[in-house]
């Protein structure tokens, strides 16, 4: 009895905290003249700041991977339970099934082919290596294709600055909710810019996230310039002493609308009011694309250097491996992977867990 007054006491505390939190919509009117509506955080918060990604490195990571990734570890393991049963010496016909085997679980021609290379050679000139020698070569391979990310993050400076892009449905809006609500926790505040005002319903969805994750979201109307939101969103965030600005971005590859063209001026804007190195551009993929996904990278580089790429939905999927494809090809570090639709699922990438969690151990 006592437990449910109590838990519908915090429901109603949570709803009113969450209703002090309202986005903030400004027309160029009133940009002089901003809300008071930022997100302040308590000092002793901002101290645990250091090392994003350091509360993460834990066992479970691994475990997470290992589920998340069963898909894609029970198609490679069709070829790699007979392969690697009895330690035996490797021929090219072996060499062959396995390379088909790597291509259907996404890693593409190009990358397969390159990553086995060196090893049909020492096989072509005669030389016997066995099975065992076969699977560690793998995964010394697999981790080094995987790109390591030498960047910060989030990004040094105040505010910092997080471009997120994408096609439609790759899962870009919820990601950003996501890494917001990751931020927070960690002692940062930050503000949500809707940079997508092509549809309604996407201004109207960031603003839901907000205001479940309790932060400030900036959106015009729709149909306004992304750029004005963009430099509306940042200067915002300078005047309110905000973290991180988390910009969401349109996804509609449309013939009528240069999508490139208008990427490049929301850059422009970025690029003018705040430092390079304060700044992160992140492609949003959907892993179950697969092989899609390399030609999406292609066509967004050519509006906007791409920093890192974020790959959602490995979940339901078997096409874990173009996570290696991407990084190889475009030289592409990961930041995050999604290993499932709940708010925990999102979790920094790991080479080494998502080696071990696809290979066979
Ligand atoms: N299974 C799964 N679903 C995801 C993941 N990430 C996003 N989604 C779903 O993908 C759908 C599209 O997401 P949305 O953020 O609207 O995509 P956007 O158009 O790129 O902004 C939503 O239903 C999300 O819940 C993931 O890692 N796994
Ligand atoms: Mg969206």
């Amino acid at each position: 009895m006592f437990k449910f007054f109590r838990r519908k006491k915090e429901e109603k505390k949570e709803k009113e905290e969450l209703k002090k939190v309202e986005s903030v919509e400004v027309s160029p009117e009133e940009k002089a003249e901003l809300p008071e509506k930022s997100v302040e955080k308590p000092a002793e918060k901002k101290e645990e700041k250091k090392g994003f990604f350091s509360r993460f490195k834990t066992e479970k990571l691994f475990e997470k991977f290992k589920k998340g990734l069963s898909k894609t570890k029970e198609k490679l393991s069709e070829t790699f339970s007979e392969l690697f049963e009895v330690d035996k010496v490797v021929d090219l016909q072996t060499l062959e099934e396995l390379e088909e085997s790597l291509i259907l679980a996404d890693l593409g021609v190009d990358t397969t082919l390159a990553l086995l290379e060196p090893f049909k050679e020492r096989v072509l000139k005669g030389e016997a290596p066995t099975t065992r020698e076969l699977k560690e070569f793998l995964r010394s391979q697999m981790l080094s294709f995987l790109k390591e990310c030498d960047r910060e993050f989030p990004p040094p400076g105040k505010p910092s600055v997080l471009f997120f892009l994408g096609v439609n449905g790759v899962g870009k809006t919820t990601t950003i909710a996501k890494i917001g609500k990751k931020l927070q926790t960690q002692g940062y505040s930050v503000v949500l810019v809707a940079a997508d005002t092509f549809r309604a319903a996407a201004i109207d969805q960031l603003k839901m996230w907000g205001n479940r994750i309790g932060a400030p979201v900036i959106a015009l109307q729709e149909g306004a310039d992304p750029g004005a939101v963009i430099y509306q969103g940042i200067t915002y965030a300078q005047q309110k002493s905000i973290d991180v600005v988390l910009i969401d971005t349109a996804g509609r590859l449309h013939t009528k609308y240069n999508l490139i063209e208008e990427l490049k001026k929301m850059v422009r804007v970025v690029n003018k009011l705040v430092p390079e190195e304060s700044q992160e551009n992140i492609i949003v993929l959907d892993a179950t694309t697969g092989q899609n996904a390399l030609n999406q990278v292609e066509h967004f580089s050519q509006a906007v250097p791409i920093h890192t790429a974020i790959i959602t939905k490995m979940d339901g999927t078997a096409k874990g491996g173009v996570a290696i494809a991407i990084s190889h090809k475009f030289n592409l570090p990961i930041r995050f992977i999604g290993l499932g639709e709940k708010e925990d699922d999102l979790v920094p990438f790991d080479k080494k867990a998502f080696v071990s969690a696809i290979l066979p151990n």
